[in-house]
């Protein structure tokens, strides 16, 4: 198949509140988007009009059209968003690999490690391009999401290996992505702090700021800090600069009123994304034998309470 590289339009697979808000960047910056949706295979001709709203940080709405595509539709991507759950990428993807151009970018924006080296078993030919974000969004309804946090977004090659399109550079440039050399880094310490909020707000179902204030839910914040520092020492992630719980106390004082999404995700009996936080970690913990008993703990209760 080949690429029509007249074709600019960015497909976003998976309409959470990260990947709508995404999709809302690329409407206000006038470049072309399409959402997808699932559908059988018998309906791959569909597409369908939809409505996009967006609530700005200062509280302005906005309303974009968009069309969403059938994931079976026979026309060509050249740049694919996937914003799924990190657990459900391989099954999201599977039915857009035959539609997937010969030089076409994946760029993966998602919480989570570990799904990207699956991503690129199935793509060996495609360029894979990571993605990390500290922008806050919650969506109120299907397609409307409100814009709840400032933040900082980059993106980079999965290891580091290949050369960035610079087309595709400087398109993302123009939504504020920037590129990051080692962008495992920003992912892992990420995934850090996710593996503290996460799943303890998710256990105790409660807010992220409560962590900080019951002193239960401290003591178990500051000992799964130890366990997950002690991981990225081993590896060679140390943050020598700012330690893991300094860190947490930022992200959960700051986003003190919001749930996490895996409370959320724990609340409406979803899955949840464990395997690609703390088990992705405890993966890392085994294979250089660091003890992290109640990383483990943590993964096994998550485990009792998540859907299915
Ligand atoms: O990324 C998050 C999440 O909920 O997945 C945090 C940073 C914990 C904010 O809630």
């Amino acid at each position: 198949m080949h690429t029509n590289e007249t074709d600019r339009t960015w497909y976003i697979l998976g309409t959470g509140a990260i990947g709508t808000l995404w999709a809302a960047k690329f409407l206000q910056h006038s470049m072309p988007c399409r959402l997808l949706h699932r559908s059988n295979p018998e309906q791959s001709g569909d597409v369908i009009s939809c409505k996009l709203r967006l609530i700005k940080l200062d509280n302005s709405q906005h309303s974009y059209d968009i069309d969403s595509e059938s994931i079976y539709h026979d026309s060509e991507i050249s740049r694919l968003l996937v914003c799924t759950k990190s657990y459900q990428s391989v099954e999201a993807i599977k039915p857009l690999i035959p539609r997937l151009g010969d030089t076409a970018t994946v760029l993966i924006l998602q919480n989570g490690m570990g799904q990207h080296q699956q991503l690129a078993a199935l793509l060996p030919e495609l360029q894979i391009l990571l993605a990390s974000t500290t922008e806050g969004a919650l969506t109120r309804s299907a397609l409307e999401v409100k814009h709840s946090g400032a933040g900082i977004s980059s993106f980079g090659s999965l290891n580091h290996s290949s050369r960035i399109n610079p087309v595709i550079k400087a398109e993302l440039a123009r939504i504020n992505m920037q590129p990051e050399q080692d962008i495992e880094a920003v992912l892992w310490s990420k995934l850090s702090i996710n593996c503290i909020i996460n799943p303890l707000t998710a256990i105790h179902n409660c807010r992220n700021g409560q962590l900080l204030q019951n002193p239960q839910l401290l003591s178990l914040t500051q000992q799964l800090c130890a366990e997950i520092e002690a991981v990225s020492a081993a590896m060679g992630r140390p943050d020598k600069a700012t330690s893991l719980f300094d860190k947490v106390c930022t992200v959960a004082t700051a986003t003190c009123q919001n749930f996490s999404s895996m409370q959320q995700d724990i609340l409406f009996k979803r899955g949840t994304e464990i395997d690609f936080i703390n088990g992705y970690l405890q993966q890392h913990a085994d294979r250089l034998n660091i003890p992290c008993p109640l990383n483990r703990q943590i993964i096994s209760q998550i485990k009792h309470l998540q859907y299915p």
